[in-house]
């Protein structure tokens, strides 16, 4: 049985092992789901981002949640669209299965995503949901910690692409 769910909400609430931030290649902050994650999470994160330093596109790094309920964050810098052929599909698979490498690595059972990309990174938000669902279905088939994976889409059109593509690719 594949635990993946599709809610609506903001990620800095969840109360997970561990939430992912669509971060960038410095990991030092942002606009977007990075900045309310570092708003929320406290200027202990900013301190821990500084000693990572940076992290490639595609790759994943973990701190601590710090002031959040979630017990780690992963940060992973999604791939900005510059229109689909610049390998942007494989890097957006690479930060999703990257980052439940980490998810396992870290002990995690319970991991949130936000919608890496689809905001100021612009990446075609059908073509990312079904990315996105297509990795985690296939992570969590082999996973031996991670059990559930959910997506917290910021807004119902978000919520509704990964609703869509959740059905394509998994069913029900
Ligand atoms: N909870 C869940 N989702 C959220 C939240 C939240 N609190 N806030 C925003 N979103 P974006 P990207 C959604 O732009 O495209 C930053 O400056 C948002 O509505 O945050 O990967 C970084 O530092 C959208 O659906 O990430 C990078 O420079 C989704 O999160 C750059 O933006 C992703 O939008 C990364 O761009």
């Amino acid at each position: 049985m594949i635990d993946f769910q599709v809610i609506q909400g903001d990620i800095t609430k969840s109360q997970v092992d561990a939430i992912v931030n669509a971060a960038n290649t410095s990991l030092l902050g942002g606009g977007g789901v990075d900045g309310a994650i570092h708003r929320a999470a406290g200027p202990e994160l900013d301190a821990a981002c500084r000693k990572l330093n940076g992290c490639p596109t595609g790759e994943a790094k973990t701190t601590p949640g710090f002031r959040l309920p979630a017990k780690y964050i992963i940060h992973t810098p999604g791939p900005v669209w510059h229109g689909g052929q610049q390998n942007e599909a494989q890097l957006l698979h690479n930060s999703y299965w990257h980052s439940l490498v980490q998810a396992e690595q870290h002990q995690c059972e319970t991991v949130d995503f936000p919608s890496i990309s689809t905001g100021v990174y612009r990446f075609p938000l059908d073509q990312a949901a079904e990315i996105a669902v297509q990795t985690i279905k296939d992570f969590l088939t082999q996973a031996t910690i991670v059990r559930q994976v959910r997506l917290v889409a910021f807004d119902s059109v978000t919520k509704q692409a990964y609703m869509q593509a959740k059905k394509k690719i998994i069913g029900g």
